[in-house]
């Protein structure tokens, strides 16, 4: 018997659709980034307060996942930017044929770049390519710094992660959030991983996190 090599690993219909949005975004020079966390680390705050900021320098378009509601799809609306929901009825996270849907939807041509605010769940959406050029993991001080640790597979995926809420780290306390701790625990998954300890209230770091994504939206310029 003759073994037919087709030099190609067969694809899930979802990498199918994940490698057809990444084309799709590469022939249009636009840089896509996925973000996930657990509910209420802040992806929401941070995006609104980065589209803000940013205004003028990089256009911004989201693609908002939620279970249901689209409130946070109005809170992104508030800062003018253009956005797309997907409620994913029930769903823990968002699939790459969703997020094609939606990108037809968004006005592709004047973006630089295009976020994904996943559904609030820091395990199930690690799973999922949506044709993204990099995840973004959000982690909380509030949620303990045990999670890179518990959770290690969106921590080793991951380009960045932001530390969010570090205005809440006195109160937190150094024995239940060790901000060393946890950026160790990452780079032990991740060597590469870019860290941002910010806080999306207060402003504070997030400077650091602009430069890094004008870097990277500026290289596809
Ligand atoms: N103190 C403090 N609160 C914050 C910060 N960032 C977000 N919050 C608050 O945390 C809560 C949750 O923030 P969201 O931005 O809705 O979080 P999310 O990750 O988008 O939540 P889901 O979409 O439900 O997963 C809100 O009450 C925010 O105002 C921060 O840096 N510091
Ligand atoms: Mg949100």
């Amino acid at each position: 018997m003759h073994k037919v090599s087709i030099g190609r690993k067969i694809l899930s219909a979802n990498e199918e659709y994940a490698l057809q949005n990444s084309q799709f975004l590469n022939e249009r020079k636009k840089l896509c980034l996925n973000m996930i966390s657990s509910p209420g680390s802040g992806k929401t705050t941070i995006l609104t307060r980065t589209i803000n900021e940013l205004k003028g320098e990089i256009k911004i378009g989201v693609i908002e996942g939620d279970i249901q509601t689209d409130l946070d799809a109005g809170r992104i609306r508030a800062t003018e930017a253009p956005v797309v929901q997907i409620n994913t009825e029930g769903a823990c996270h968002l699939s790459a044929v969703q997020v094609s849907g939606a990108l037809e939807k968004l006005p592709i041509g004047v973006l630089d770049l295009i976020f994904i605010e996943n559904v609030g769940n820091l395990v199930c959406p690690s799973a999922f390519e949506l044709g993204e050029a990099g995840k973004i993991v959000v982690l909380s001080v509030a949620e303990g710094d045990d999670k890179p640790v518990k959770y290690p597979a969106i921590f080793a995926k991951s380009k960045a992660l932001l530390i969010n809420k570090i205005d809440l780290l006195e109160a937190v306390g150094q024995v239940d959030f060790c901000l060393e701790r946890a950026k160790a625990d990452a780079r032990k998954l991740n060597k590469d991983i870019e860290i941002f300890p910010v806080s999306a209230k207060t402003g504070e770091g997030m400077t650091d996190w602009y430069d890094w994504l004008k870097g990277k939206v500026n290289n596809l310029r």
